[in-house]
């Protein structure tokens, strides 16, 4: 560390060459990311609110009520309007709060969870942390949940069940009622991890795209992460997580002697109201019709990359649900492709299960960009 401080504008010249190093969304290039550009909105009320700190409300109550506005919003758009939850950091803090929920709750002496085999490895993380065997359960051969799996690894340690709406490798949903009936007959939490399809599933429900249910309408889900930094356009790091009942917050709350409030439920003590403010803006800002053409606009294009990877001689390894595409080809190895779309710029990201190129259409992406990625994994194919 220097003695004396360097001045402002040096210091901001080199920054800008850390800066010029780094990937842009606005490129175009980045095609493996569920983060986006962040919506100019969202990043004046970000702003506005940076020394806004939600572990201490008391003292910024004004940050409070639009956090509090967030979560019923965002409860009623998924399908129950007086839901309990947070603005957080992101799915990684989600899942682990559900999770900790579930094991607070049902209080049994070995817990266990049950995950599908596409399940975010955030759940790994959560079962580290929190002391709960991990079991994870087969998928079909469409890369969603198989039910008789998840049934026979149920044990009387079961703490809760997980189903995701909107894989993070296929963006697939999993049968989210079907979990439900099993969780109720057993008397088990079910988490939905909506981390990136819940931004985007009701708006595509709402146009008539043929997607199953996977909210708080069906009576089994417990709770429900839904992350703003990705299909919601907010600035990193804002997630969200939402529960059924107060009680699971209360199984989570630390005395907080002198703070504001008297007890936390949160993992993190301070914590963003920036986040919180820049999702009340998103949410106000573009409304339903805003999420809507937003949702629509990048399916669009999915359909556009999914026809022209197979046009380019290309196999899709599923037919997409969402705006995840994932491809392989019979001649190249993954590794392979993704070396040669590095080479030409693009900034691919390899899916583990099954072993593939996978590509997320975010709105940062336009035709254009989609149409130039195509003619360079033609020429790939013919190099
Ligand atoms: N749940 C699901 C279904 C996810 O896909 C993710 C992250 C999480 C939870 C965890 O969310 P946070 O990363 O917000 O804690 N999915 C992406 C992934 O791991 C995250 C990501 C974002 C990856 C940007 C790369 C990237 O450039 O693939």
């Amino acid at each position: 560390m220097e003695d004396q401080g360097i001045p402002r504008e040096q210091i901001f010249r080199m920054i800008r060459k850390y800066k010029e190093i780094d990937l842009t969304h606005r490129s175009g290039r980045i095609l493996g990311s569920m983060c986006t550009c962040p919506h100019p909105v969202g990043v004046k009320a970000y702003f506005m609110f940076l020394e806004s700190n939600l572990g201490d409300p008391g003292l910024f109550p004004g940050t409070k009520a639009m956090e509090d506005e967030v979560i019923t919003i965002l409860g009623e758009l998924l399908g129950k309007k007086d839901v309990f939850g947070h603005i957080i950091t992101g799915g990684t803090e989600a899942n682990i709060m559900a999770m900790r929920a579930a094991r607070n709750t049902c209080k049994v002496n070995n817990p266990e969870i049950i995950i599908p085999k596409s399940a975010h490895f955030s759940f790994r993380k959560a079962a580290d942390i929190l002391c709960l065997k991990l079991n994870i359960a087969d998928l079909n051969d469409d890369y969603r949940v198989n039910l008789t799996s998840i049934e026979e690894l149920i044990s009387d340690n079961t703490v809760a069940i997980v189903g995701v709406a909107g894989t993070t490798e296929m963006g697939k949903i999993d049968p989210i009622e079907e979990l439900s009936d099993l969780c109720l007959r057993n008397d088990i939490y079910l988490h939905v991890d909506a981390a990136f399809g819940g931004y985007s599933i009701p708006f595509l429900k709402e146009t008539g795209y043929n997607l199953p249910k996977f909210d708080f309408d069906i009576e089994g889900v417990s709770s429900i992460t839904i992350d703003p930094h990705k299909m919601g356009l907010a600035p990193i790091p804002t997630g969200g997580i939402l529960f059924r009942e107060k009680k699971y917050l209360e199984s989570m709350a630390i005395e907080t002697p002198y703070l504001t409030e008297d007890m936390q439920s949160t993992m993190v003590g301070t914590r963003s109201g920036a986040a919180a403010a820049a999702t009340w803006a998103l949410l106000k800002y573009l409304g339903k019709d805003g999420y809507r053409k937003i949702a629509v606009e990048c399916m669009e294009l999915t359909s556009l990359l999914a026809e022209g990877i197979v046009k380019v001689g290309f196999e899709l390894v599923t037919p997409p649900q969402l705006n995840i595409v994932a491809f392989r080809s019979n001649k190249l190895s993954v590794e392979d492709i993704s070396h040669r779309l590095e080479d030409k710029g693009w900034a691919v990201s390899i899916a583990s299960y099954p072993k593939s190129i996978r590509i997320i259409v975010m709105p940062h992406l336009k035709r254009e960009h989609i149409e130039k990625f195509l003619l360079d994994l033609e020429l790939i194919n013919h190099d």
